[in-house]
């Protein structure tokens, strides 16, 4: 139980089957599990057709309907964690991020970072084929969350990454409150206000071929203001409390080294 990669999916029938077999057939023992959103068009039917081919590597859960990419990588998060997974990676169904980067995210872990964030704007990251105004939206989604935040991420807004275990574990995941791609800026800005380390690994970000994009613009909304939000409530004392896991600093005060320290 080393890596497991979590794909939320919503109406990807045109990827789903191969995204699974590029991730799997890469032989790097990466699980894969799909977070789906009661698809109408049939993707977690797909999924299941593939669990005879896959079996113990592939998983599938289901929700009830559109509940938000937020919520689905929560979900997952903590399936992942009381699994017992050391490396839980975020990743698009749409081919943006490319399967063979995992790898690399995976080694700046196992290198020293607590988690690492597959960038479009750091030295060498890249953007291929996305319109000029969304990569106007995003390069300008980055720069407000750094002016706003102050969080050294040069690519606040990414979905592709990779958190070492004691990352969500120190987390409250049910203190996460946004559904969106604000999603994204709060798990990043909730881990760094944690103290972990991150590092950005440059990757080249592709336009979707197949399938429709579910953007519009309550996401947009959601992160303008969002963001907002975090900063505010980062001035307040008690938002690193908030942030935290109780039931982690509980097990850690309970852990044996710490029991053997209290009875000296
Ligand atoms: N489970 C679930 N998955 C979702 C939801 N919204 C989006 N997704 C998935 O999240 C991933 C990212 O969504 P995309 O629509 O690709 O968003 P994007 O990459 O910003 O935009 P485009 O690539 O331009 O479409 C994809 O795998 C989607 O299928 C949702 O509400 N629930
Ligand atoms: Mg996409």
């Amino acid at each position: 139980m080393e890596k497991i990669v979590i794909i939320p999916t919503y109406n990807e029938k045109e990827n789903i089957e191969n995204i699974i077999n590029v991730v799997i057939g890469m032989q790097l023992n990466f699980h894969v599990l799909i977070i789906d959103d009661n698809s109408p068009d049939g993707t977690a039917a797909i999924v299941k057709s593939l669990f005879e081919k896959y079996p113990g590597v592939l998983f599938l859960e289901e929700r009830k309907g559109k509940l938000g990419l937020g919520t689905a990588y929560i979900h997952g998060f903590k399936w992942a964690l009381d699994k017992g997974y050391q490396f839980i990676f975020e990743m698009d169904a749409d081919f943006s991020h490319n399967p063979s980067d995992l790898q690399n995210l995976y080694l700046a872990c196992k290198n020293g970072a607590d988690l690492a964030i597959g960038s479009r704007y750091v030295k060498g990251g890249a953007v291929e084929n996305w319109p000029a105004n969304r990569i106007a939206l995003s390069k300008g989604a980055s720069l407000y969350t750094r002016i706003i935040t102050w969080m050294p991420v040069k690519d606040p807004t990414a979905g592709f990454v990779c958190y070492t275990k004691k990352v969500l574990e120190a987390m409250n995941l049910d203190g996460i409150s946004f559904v969106g791609y604000a999603f994204q800026i709060e798990m990043k800005f909730a881990a760094w206000k944690l103290g972990f380390k991150i590092a950005e690994v440059p990757i080249t970000f592709k336009d979707r071929k197949l399938g429709v994009s579910k953007m519009n613009k309550g996401i947009v909304k959601e992160g303008i203001l969002g963001v907002l939000k975090l900063r505010w409530n980062s001035m307040f004392k008690d938002y690193h409390k908030k942030l935290t896991n109780k039931n982690d600093v509980v097990a850690k005060v309970l852990s044996p080294t710490e029991v053997s320290l209290e009875s000296k």
